[in-house]
């Protein structure tokens, strides 16, 4: 029988390397994708449009702040897992949106834990459900961080998260659902969110090399996070899901470096001097900052068998061959006429 997963999230970094990974393994994929009034679909477009559309991957309307719709895609899709990867996932932007990121990051855990229960209890059916949890409950904590560690979560974006990290618990020890936290240290791709900051470093950088910019502005240099590569990071999630048993584990390379190293590995790797280029806008800091987060992924490598397979060296140099060659398509548009792409997120 053709296993069936449905991804919130599906049109985000992780969501597009899970449906890869579950499309790889046979699954029928289905992705629940938000209403926008330009297209969000970048990143999965190569898996539903074009030429040849897979024909197990499958897109329905649908948002974290919608229990009846969640409700009615889990009749309509009948899954046997359910990856919950959508959130306002941005950490200093949950400092200026705090009651919306809560209520998507939050309580829209318990929206889905809630319209899952009721569709199990209706159609007898099971379901294994994993949340995407985050490093960032840890906050304050003393690196290294573990599955034992303590939360001492220091945004709103954190503080839904732990919210969401109890409520998994919750649904687990009372009504026996196979529910997993995963708890993911920061994962990194080309297809990262351009306003996180490897990425919107790796564009900038590959831009001032090919001269469409000079300058690069940032917030704190000094944070310390430990950067793995998102695509071996959804094996992981698949993994929790295939156990005997739901648990929570932590998911993480177990080194870390600071930006201002992340900094001297991309631009060094285009020959160029990051402290040239480099200014700082208080505009990025955060009321609260994370120092350091370095996770020991013991529990994963023991129980998952999971090992991340990209260090950061080799992370910083796929990131940075990527955005080169996108900089390069932008000069050719340029010098052809074309207007430039506007390249100014606003975090
Ligand atoms: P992205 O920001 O790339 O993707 C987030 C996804 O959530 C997008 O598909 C987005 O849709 C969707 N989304 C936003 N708001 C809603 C909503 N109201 N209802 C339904 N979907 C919504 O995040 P990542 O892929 O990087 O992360 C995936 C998950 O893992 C998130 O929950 C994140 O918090 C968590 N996480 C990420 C880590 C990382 O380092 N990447 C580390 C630890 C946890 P749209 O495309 O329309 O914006
Ligand atoms: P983070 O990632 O907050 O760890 O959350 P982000 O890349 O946004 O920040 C990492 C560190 O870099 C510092 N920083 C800047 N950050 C951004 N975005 N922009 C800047 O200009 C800048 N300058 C310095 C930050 O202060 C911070 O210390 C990510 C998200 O994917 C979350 O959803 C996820 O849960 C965690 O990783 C684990």
């Amino acid at each position: 029988m053709q296993k069936i997963a449905l991804i919130t999230g599906v049109t985000g970094q992780d969501g597009s390397y899970l449906a890869e990974l579950l499309l790889s393994k046979g699954y029928q994929v289905h992705g629940i994708v938000r209403r926008a009034s330009l297209f969000n679909t970048d990143r999965i477009d190569h898996l539903h449009v074009g030429e040849a559309p897979n024909p197990s991957f499958h897109l329905h309307y649908g948002d974290l702040s919608d229990a009846g719709a969640l409700r009615n895609v889990l009749d309509d899709v009948q899954p046997d897992e359910v990856y919950n990867l959508g959130a306002q996932s941005h950490v200093r932007v949950s400092f200026d949106q705090p009651e919306y990121t809560v209520d998507v990051v939050g309580v829209g855990v318990i929206r889905l834990l809630e319209a899952i229960r009721s569709y199990m209890k209706h159609s007898g059916k099971k379901i294994r459900f994993y949340q995407a949890g985050s490093s960032e409950m840890f906050g304050s904590a003393k690196p290294r961080q573990h599955e034992g560690t303590r939360f001492e979560p220091r945004s709103p974006y954190a503080c839904a998260k732990v919210y969401a990290h109890y409520q998994v618990i919750n649904h687990r020890e009372s009504y026996g659902l196979f529910a997993c936290n995963g708890i993911l240290f920061n994962h990194e791709s080309p297809r990262r969110g351009e306003t996180f900051v490897t990425r919107k470093i790796t564009r900038a950088a590959t831009r001032i090399k090919v001269g469409l910019q000079d300058k690069l502005f940032l917030g704190n240099l000094d944070a310390k996070r430990d950067w793995g590569f998102a695509g071996d990071y959804v094996e992981a999630m698949w993994r929790m899901l295939q156990q005997d048993q739901p648990d929570d584990y932590v998911v993480a390379t177990g080194e870390s470096i600071s930006i201002r190293d992340f900094l001297g590995l991309t631009f060094g790797r285009l020959d160029l001097d990051w402290q040239k280029h480099v200014e700082i806008d208080p505009r990025y800091f955060r009321p609260a900052e994370v120092d350091h987060l370095e996770g020991d992924p013991g529990k994963s490598r023991k129980f998952l068998g999971w090992e991340p397979k990209t260090d950061i060296r080799t992370l910083a140099a796929m990131m940075v061959d990527s955005d080169l060659r996108l900089a390069q398509k932008e000069l050719v548009l340029r010098d052809a006429g074309h207007a430039e792409a506007p390249r100014a997120g606003y975090r």
